[in-house]
C-alpha cells in the first residue's frame, strides 16, 4: 500500500495539476469545508429537490431525447441512426445495456438512455491534433470529467509527450511496434494485463484473448469482475451454468416477478415494457429495493403512440419490499421458511417431483431454514415478518415465477450465497427449466454476456484452452489470471508493467480511486483503445498510447468489404450488429483491425492469421465455430434474421453440475448490519449517467437536480447527526482492515430509505471504496456495502477530500 502521504497527493485536487505524471486528479470534490463539485458538468445552477411524480419514460424521455438530438447537431443522421437501431435484420445493436431486443418485429425498440448513449458517440465535437496541441495533460486534469468526453470523439492515434506534457499524433504502425516492443521487452508475459470493458464485439473478444494467451497470459480483468462476476459463480455452482436461463417468451409467461437490486427505469429501461405488459396480464411484480424506484411505479410505455398521446400510463409494479442493504439474502431465507411452513400443511407448496428429480441437498437445507429465527431474519434483512410472510404469499400464489436481479445483490460480500438463495427460493417450486420461469440476472454493457462466452475471462474454460491448443501454434497458458482487484494491486505492487484497456474507464470504475490512480502511474505503459478522451487517458503509465476506434454505429469496411459484428445480450442470443455511419474521423480503426495491429507487433512470427482476420471477420467468426462451445456454423446461424439462442442445458432441466442436479447452496446467514452509528452505503448511477461517462447533474426519477456529491439517507438517521436537507456531510468510510477514505462537502439528502442505510453515486464515491475490501466468494469489490461515519462537515484544519486518513490498522 502507499503511504499515507503518497495516497493523499495523487487524490489531491489542488497541488497535483502542477506536474505532469500527476496529472488527472479528480476535481470533484472541492476543498475541505467548501461544497465538492462532481464529476459532472457542474453548470446547471443551484441543486434542488423535488419528487418526481410523474410516469418513467413517456414525454419525459422525449423531451431528453428531443434535446439530445438537437444538441448532436445531427438532426437527419440521428433519428435516421435510431430507426436502424437495434433492427432485426441489417441494423446496429443499441451500445447501451444488455437488455434483448422484442422478438416481435418492433421497430421502435429504443429508450431515452440508449439513445443518449448513441448521441453521445455522434456529436459533432472532435478532440482532434488541434485540441491535444491546445491543452496540456496536467490542464485537463483540472477539467470535470464531462468535459473531458465532451471535447468529441478522437481522431487519430496519439502517444504522451513527457517533455512537452501533451499528447502529440504518432502512426497506427509505430503505436503497434511501441505496445510489441514494451510487450516483448518484460520479463514474463504475466507483467502485463489486458482489460476489456463490456461492449467490445463478440469477435473482437476472440482475437484479445487470443492476442493475450498466444503471448503467454490470463491476466484478461474485465468489467464484469465489478458488476456480475458473483452471478456467475452462483449460478454455475447451484445450476452448471453461468447465465440466466429466461427469455422474453418467459417474461411473457410468468405468473410473479421479483426485481432485486435493479434501477430498471434508468438502467435498463426497456424492461419497463416487458413489467408493463407482465401487469396487464395481472402478474404480480415484486421490487425488493432499498430505495422505491422509477421502475416500481407507473409507465409511458414509449412506442405505444396512442398511451403517449393519451399520456396513459400502465403501473409496472405491485409489491414494493424495502429491504435493507445487503439484507436481501435474510429476506430470501424467510420467504423459504414461509413456503416450507406452508407446505406441512399443503404438499403442493413446494414441487416435490421436481426436488426428487432434480435437485440435491434439499433436506439439509429445508433444516437450515426451519432453524432461521425470524427475529434474525428479521433485523438482517430489515423488513417485518408479516411483510416477509406477505412476499411468500404473492411467491405462493405464482405457478411460474422469475426472479431477476442486477447491482444491488452482486457488490456485496456475500453475494455469492444471496444469489445461490434465489436460486433455493425457485428450486422449491420447482421453477427452473419450464417455461415462465427461472433466474435472469439483469447484465450490464451490451455485450458483456458475449466478452465472456467468447473467452474474455481470467479462468480460462478448459474447452477453449484445448481447442486452441488444437488449432493454433501455441500453448495456451493454464494458470488463472488476475481479475481487476488483483490486477490494480499488481499494478501497484510493480508486478504488472504495461496495461492495455479496450474500452472503458479503468481509472474510475476501480474501487479506491487514489490507490488505482497510483498503480496505473507506476506502469511502463497504459494503452487505451477508446472513442473519448477520459480520465484514464490523463492518469496513465510512463508511456501512454490512446488509440481511437470506430464505435458500434459507423460503418466498419476491410479488405472484404463492409463488416458486421456480433453480440450476445443478457438472454444468450447472438445477433449481428452493423453500423452504417460515416466515421467521426478516417483515421479510426476498427477495434479488430488495431487488436490485430497489436498482435501482430507482438508476436512477429505467429503463425496466427491476425492479418486475415482483421481484413475478414468472418474468418474470425470460423474460428470461433471451432473453439467456441455453442458456436457451430456460426457464420451461417447468425445471418438468421433474428440471430441464434446460445442452448442452454438448464432451461431443459439438464444441470451440468458435478451431481447432475440442481444443487442447493447451505451457506449460513451472514450480518450486514452495521455498528451503533455507523451506516450503510451503497453506491449506484444517477439517471442521466453511463457508468463513468456522465451526461448531466441531474436524476430526474430521484427528483434531484443539478447535484452529484449528495447521499441519500434516511430523515431519522439525519435527524440524529442534526442534518438539514442539503445541508454538507463528510462521508468517512470504515474499511476492514481499519483503514479510513473521506469524501468532504457533500450534501443530505432525506430519502425514503431503511434506517441505517445511505446512497450516493458512483464513480465519485469509489474514492471510498477500499481495495482491499472484495468479496472472497466472487473478488468483486464491495461498491454496494460500504460502511461509513456520516457528520456535518466541518470546515477548518481538514485534510483535502477524497485523502486516505490513515494507514490499515
Ligand atoms: N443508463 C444507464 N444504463 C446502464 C448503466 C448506466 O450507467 N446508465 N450501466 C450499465 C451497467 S454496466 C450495469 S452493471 C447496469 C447496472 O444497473 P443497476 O444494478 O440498476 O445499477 P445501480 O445504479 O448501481 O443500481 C443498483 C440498484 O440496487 C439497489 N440496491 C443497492 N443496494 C441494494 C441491496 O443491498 N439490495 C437490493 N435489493 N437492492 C440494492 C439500489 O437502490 C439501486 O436501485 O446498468 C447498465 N445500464
Ligand atoms: N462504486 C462503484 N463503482 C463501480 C460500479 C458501481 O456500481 N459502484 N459499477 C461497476 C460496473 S458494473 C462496471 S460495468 C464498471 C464500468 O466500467 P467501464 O466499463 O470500465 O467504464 P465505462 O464508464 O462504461 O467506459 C466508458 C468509456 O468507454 C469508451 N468507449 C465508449 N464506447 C466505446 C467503444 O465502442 N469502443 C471502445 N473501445 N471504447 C468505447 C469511452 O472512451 C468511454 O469514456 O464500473 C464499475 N464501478
Ligand atoms: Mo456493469
Amino acid at each position: 500500500m502507499a503511504d499515507d502521504a503518497d495516497t493523499t497527493k495523487s487524490a489531491d485536487t489542488t497541488k497535483s495539476a502542477n506536474t505532469s505524471r500527476s496529472g488527472g486528479a479528480i476535481r470533484s470534490q472541492g476543498a475541505p469545508g467548501e461544497p465538492a463539485r462532481g464529476l459532472g458538468p457542474g453548470t446547471g445552477g443551484p441543486p434542488s429537490r423535488e419528487p418526481y411524480t410523474h410516469p418513467t419514460a413517456g414525454w419525459g424521455a422525449a423531451k431528453k431525447v428531443g434535446e439530445v438530438i438537437a444538441e448532436s447537431r445531427e438532426f437527419t443522421r440521428m433519428p435516421r441512426a435510431l430507426l436502424r437501431m437495434n433492427h432485426e435484420d441489417g441494423g446496429f445493436d443499441c451500445p447501451g445495456c444488455a437488455w434483448p431486443d422484442a422478438r416481435d418485429g418492433l421497430k421502435l425498440d429504443i429508450c431515452e438512455n440508449g439513445i443518449k448513449h448513441v448521441g453521445w458517440e455522434m456529436t459533432h465535437k472532435r478532440a482532434d491534433r488541434a485540441f491535444f496541441a491546445a491543452h496540456t495533460v496536467s490542464e485537463l486534469a483540472g477539467w470535470s470529467d464531462f468535459a473531458l468526453e465532451d471535447a468529441g470523439r478522437l481522431t487519430e492515434p496519439l502517444v504522451y509527450d513527457e517533455a512537452s506534457d501533451r499528447y502529440v499524433p504518432i502512426s497506427w504502425e509505430q503505436a503497434f511496434q511501441l505496445v510489441g516492443r514494451a510487450l516483448r521487452d518484460l520479463d514474463a508475459p504475466d507483467r502485463a494485463a489486458f482489460y476489456t470493458s463490456g461492449r467490445l464485439g463478440n469477435e473482437g473478444s476472440f482475437l484479445y484473448q487470443l492476442w493475450a494467451r498466444e503471448f503467454g497470459t490470463n491476466n484478461l480483468p474485465d468489467c464484469s469482475n465489478l458488476c456480475h462476476e458473483a452471478s456467475g459463480w452462483a449460478l454455475d455452482a447451484s445450476l452448471g451454468t453461468p447465465k440466466g436461463t429466461v427469455d422474453l417468451d418467459d417474461w411473457d409467461m410468468a405468473d410473479a416477478v421479483l426485481l432485486l437490486g435493479n434501477n430498471a427505469a434508468s438502467n435498463a429501461p426497456r424492461m419497463l415494457t416487458a413489467l408493463a405488459k407482465a401487469y396487464r396480464r395481472g402478474a404480480a411484480i415484486v421490487h425488493v429495493n432499498p430505495l422505491v424506484e422509477g421502475a416500481a411505479r407507473r409507465t409511458i410505455v414509449p412506442h405505444e403512440f396512442v398511451s403517449m398521446g393519451l399520456n396513459k400510463s400502465t403501473a409496472t409494479g405491485t409489491m414494493d419490499v424495502q429491504v435493507r442493504i445487503g439484507g436481501d439474502m435474510a429476506l430470501l431465507r424467510g420467504v423459504a421458511k414461509a413456503v416450507l411452513e406452508k407446505a406441512e400443511t399443503d404438499p403442493r407448496a413446494i414441487d416435490r417431483d421436481f426436488l426428487d428429480r432434480h435437485t440435491s441437498g434439499f433436506e439439509a437445507y429445508a433444516r437450515i431454514v426451519r432453524d432461521a429465527a425470524w427475529a434474525d431474519l428479521e433485523r438482517v434483512s430489515g423488513v417485518r415478518e408479516a411483510r416477509i410472510r406477505e412476499l411468500a404469499a404473492v411467491y405462493l400464489r405464482a405457478k411460474r415465477t422469475i426472479i431477476a436481479w442486477c447491482l444491488g445483490v452482486t457488490q456485496h460480500d456475500h453475494a455469492v450465497d444471496t444469489i445461490r438463495e434465489i436460486v433455493n427460493v425457485l428450486l422449491l417450486r420447482g421453477n427452473l427449466g419450464t417455461e415462465g420461469a427461472g433466474v435472469c440476472p439483469v447484465r450490464g454493457h451490451s455485450n458483456v454476456q458475449g466478452n465472456r462466452t467468447c473467452g474474455i475471462t481470467h479462468r480460462p474454460p478448459p474447452f477453449l484452452s484445448d481447442r486452441m491448443n488444437e488449432i493454433y501454434d501455441f500453448t495456451p497458458p493454464r494458470k488463472p489470471g488476475l481479475d481487476v482487484v488483483r490486477t490494480v494491486e499488481a499494478m501497484h505492487a510493480g508486478e504488472v508493467k504495461v496495461f492495455v484497456s479496450v474500452g472503458g474507464n479503468f481509472a474510475l470504475a476501480c474501487p479506491d480511486t487514489a490507490f488505482t490512480f497510483e498503480a496505473l502511474r507506476r506502469c511502463d505503459l497504459t494503452v487505451h483503445v477508446s472513442t473519448k478522451l477520459n480520465r484514464s487517458d490523463l492518469v496513465h503509465g510512463r508511456r501512454s498510447l490512446i488509440l481511437p476506434t470506430l464505435t458500434r454505429s459507423e460503418e466498419d469496411r476491410q479488405a472484404t468489404g463492409l463488416q458486421c459484428v456480433t453480440v450476445e445480450d443478457s438472454m444468450s442470443m447472438v445477433h449481428r450488429s452493423t453500423g452504417m455511419k460515416r466515421p467521426a474521423s478516417p483515421h479510426l480503426r476498427s477495434e479488430i483491425a488495431i487488436l490485430a495491429g497489436m498482435a501482430r507487433a507482438t508476436l512477429p512470427d505467429s503463425t496466427t492469421p491476425y492479418e486475415d482476420y482483421a481484413g475478414d471477420y468472418d474468418l474470425i467468426r470460423d474460428a470461433m465455430a471451432q473453439c467456441l462451445e455453442g458456436f457451430e456454423d456460426f457464420n451461417r446461424r447468425v445471418r438468421q434474421p433474428l440471430g441464434f439462442r446460445l442452448r442452454q442445458a438448464a432451461r431443459e432441466r439438464v444441470f451440468e453440475t458435478p451431481s447432475g442436479a440442481a444443487e442447493f447452496s447451505l451457506a449460513a446467514l451472514g450480518d450486514v448490519t452495521p455498528d451503533a452509528g455507523r451506516l450503510m452505503l451503497s453506491t449506484v448511477r444517477s439517471h442521466d449517467q453511463w457508468n463513468t461517462t456522465i451526461y448531466s447533474d441531474d436524476d430526474r426519477y430521484r427528483g434531484v437536480r443539478n447535484l452529484r456529491t449528495l447521499v441519500f439517507m434516511n430523515r431519522a438517521d439525519m435527524d440524529e447527526r442534526g442534518l438539514k436537507e442539503l445541508d454538507l456531510v463528510d462521508v468517512t468510510s470504515i474499511a476492514k482492515d481499519g483503514s479510513r477514505r473521506a469524501v468532504h462537502g457533500y450534501r443530505a439528502i432525506g430519502y425514503d430509505i431503511p434506517r441505517g442505510c445511505a446512497t450516493g453515486y458512483m464513480p465519485e464515491m469509489n474514492v471510498l471504496c477500499p481495495i482491499g475490501d472484495f468479496s472472497p466468494q466472487s473478488g468483486q469489490p464491495l461498491m454496494k456495502q460500504v460502511t461509513v461515519e456520516i457528520v456535518r462537515s466541518r470546515t477548518a484544519g481538514r485534510r483535502p477530500s477524497g485523502a486516505r486518513l490513515s494507514a490499515p490498522a
